[in-house]
């Protein structure tokens, strides 16, 4: 009877030492993701966060000098505001002045980098432009009324931002480009479209733009306008990726202004700068994704103008 009743007892004490060691178990961070890679795996979702400008960045404005102090000037030569253009390649050709502590465009040939303007057609993304002593080409242009922005951009695409570091003009092509068939011949530059290895390369830097008219624009109203991001990000350029834009015409919120840019990537919940500077996401996963930038007033409806004030870019993350 004794005996039985010490073997009930060191069942109860295993027992308890078995509940014990399952509580334990329980509060082990090791034994719970076991568990959880036993569930699905739920599809991956991206969470973009913000994060200072990158110390690779910092570094190499360090070894730039006075450069991003400069205050540049930017000025559009040809096409002159109002030019009527007969046949369909637009030659741009752009003068910078001011105070520029050094700064000139030019792509370095050993790192493929540099200094550069960007030009943009209409509404469509930008043109990397960088040697000034060549007019830039826009090739293909379709017969109608355009829109010519530009601005001086560092090598990291970021913009200045001074008053006079941006010109837009009207210009309108007659005669121009095949608008069903807007890349003919291969570019100067590293772009997409590339769909042809017998035409001649072109000496020039330029562009076979897509074809593209201008929207109702109104050069007095507010404007913004998209820059980066675009393409392709590959590896650690993909993290943070940089919003980057130009403003004119108006002032946002925290820079004594009324209005705000609204920012949505994919399918997030809209997001604000509230100050004309650059910021970085992180947290890119790879794939394709939409970034929208729209100019928002303070009700935070929509800006009009010409379509110009909301516009969706498609990029690439490949890490
Ligand atoms: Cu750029």
């Amino acid at each position: 009877m004794h005996r039985y009743r010490n073997v009930f007892s060191a069942f109860l004490a295993l027992l308890a030492f078995c509940l014990f060691l399952g509580s334990c178990a329980t509060d082990n961070p090791d034994n719970k993701s076991t568990t959880a890679t036993t569930t699905v795996t739920p599809p991956p979702t991206q969470t973009l966060m913000l994060v200072p400008r990158p110390q690779q960045i910092a570094d190499l404005m360090k070894g730039r000098g006075e450069q991003d102090q400069a205050q540049p000037r930017i000025r559009i030569v040809s096409p002159a505001q109002g030019a009527v253009i007969n046949g369909s390649t637009v030659n741009v050709k752009v003068d910078l002045s001011g105070d520029l502590k050094g700064y000139m465009p030019h792509k370095d040939p050993g790192t493929g980098k540099g200094n550069h303007i960007h030009v943009i057609l209409d509404n469509q993304p930008y043109e990397a432009y960088y040697e000034m002593n060549e007019p830039f080409e826009l090739r293909n242009v379709i017969a109608g009324k355009h829109t010519l922005r530009v601005f001086p951009s560092r090598p990291w695409h970021e913009s200045y931002k001074n008053d006079g570091a941006f010109q837009m003009v009207e210009f309108t092509v007659k005669g121009g480009g095949d608008a069903a068939k807007p890349t003919t011949t291969n570019t100067g530059q590293t772009m997409t479209n590339n769909n042809s290895s017998t035409t001649p390369k072109p000496t020039r830097e330029g562009k076979d733009v897509a074809s593209s008219n201008a929207g109702e624009l109104d050069p007095a109203k507010p404007l913004l306008t998209y820059s980066r991001p675009k393409g392709e990000y590959k590896g650690e350029e993909a993290d943070p990726i940089m919003i980057d834009f130009w403003l004119t015409g108006t002032k946002l919120k925290g820079d004594g202004g009324e209005y705000r840019v609204r920012y949505i990537v994919d399918d997030d919940a809209a997001k604000y700068i509230e100050k004309w500077e650059p910021i970085w996401l992180s947290g890119w996963i790879n794939g394709k994704h939409a970034v929208r930038l729209e100019l928002v007033d303070k009700d935070g409806k929509p800006v009009e103008n010409g379509g110009y004030n909301t516009t969706t870019r498609e990029i690439t993350v490949v890490k």
